[in-house]
């Protein structure tokens, strides 16, 4: 069952094609849920991909309230998904894709050692991007692609800069990095809770501080993170 699942949703990602939400034909609860996620990344690690960090998910009330469900939740990222600053994002080999406002922390000997501003791309598997806990864990947390803006040292006190995300020069949301969880910072333990261990050169992403806003052909997309800098791509059909 695990690996059929697996199979479904990674078949979906490649041939671009959303699938039927099966959670409840297939009683997934949670903990099948992330080994459907890990049989899932298995599956892209053998087509060459490889682990570069991890996120996390609905860690702000913004986000629980837009997609329904309030748990944090984590996924992974490997270098396929890693989109350059400034750079390209190809409407054509997603779903139904979105973007959201998120920080970006760089793990070394178990801390933060470089925060960054962050741009994640979300594209869920599922039709009209609708799920279930159970189903949107197996689906990585519907991690498709990421953009870290430049390092640097962390800041002291980033637990309330403003972001901003800005579609074509015009501001599309707006927020706080204290809808992180309250800190962002917090998302490090977090994650070691989740996830185990986490690797040195790592990236975390600590999860959106606002709504995710769809991607559309043509689209600059900027967030700007006080302090921090921008991070920015742009959607080509
Ligand atoms: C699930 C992923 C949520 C975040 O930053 O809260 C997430 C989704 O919204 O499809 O990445
Ligand atoms: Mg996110």
């Amino acid at each position: 069952m695990i690996d059929d699942l697996a199979k479904r949703l990674d078949e979906a990602a490649l041939s671009r094609t959303a699938v039927a939400q099966f959670g409840a034909d297939a009683g997934l609860d949670v903990p099948n849920a992330y080994a459907v996620q890990a049989a899932l990344v298995a599956r892209r690690r053998a087509r060459g991909e490889t682990v570069t960090g991890i996120k996390l998910g609905l860690t702000s009330r913004a986000k629980m309230v837009q997609m329904g469900v309030d748990e944090v939740i984590w996924g992974w990222l490997t270098d396929a998904m890693c989109v350059p600053d400034g750079g390209t994002v190809r409407l054509s080999e997603h779903i139904h894709p979105k973007v959201e406002p998120e920080v970006a922390f760089l793990v070394e000997g178990g801390a933060i050692a470089a925060v960054a501003p962050a741009i994640e791309l979300i594209d869920s598997r599922y039709v009209d991007f609708r799920f279930t806990l159970p189903e949107v864990i197996a689906d990585n947390t519907s991690a498709s692609g990421f953009v870290v803006g430049p390092w640097r040292r962390v800041p002291d006190g980033i637990d309330n800069l403003g972001v901003l995300l800005e579609i074509d020069g015009r501001v599309a949301q707006v927020g706080s990095t204290a809808a992180i969880l309250g800190d962002p910072r917090r998302a490090l333990p977090q994650a070691v809770r989740l996830a185990g261990e986490l690797r040195d050169g790592w990236v975390l992403l600590a999860g959106a501080a606002a709504a995710a806003v769809p991607l559309t052909p043509g689209a600059h997309v900027r967030v700007t993170v006080e302090q921090l800098g921008t991070a920015s791509l742009r959607a080509a059909a």
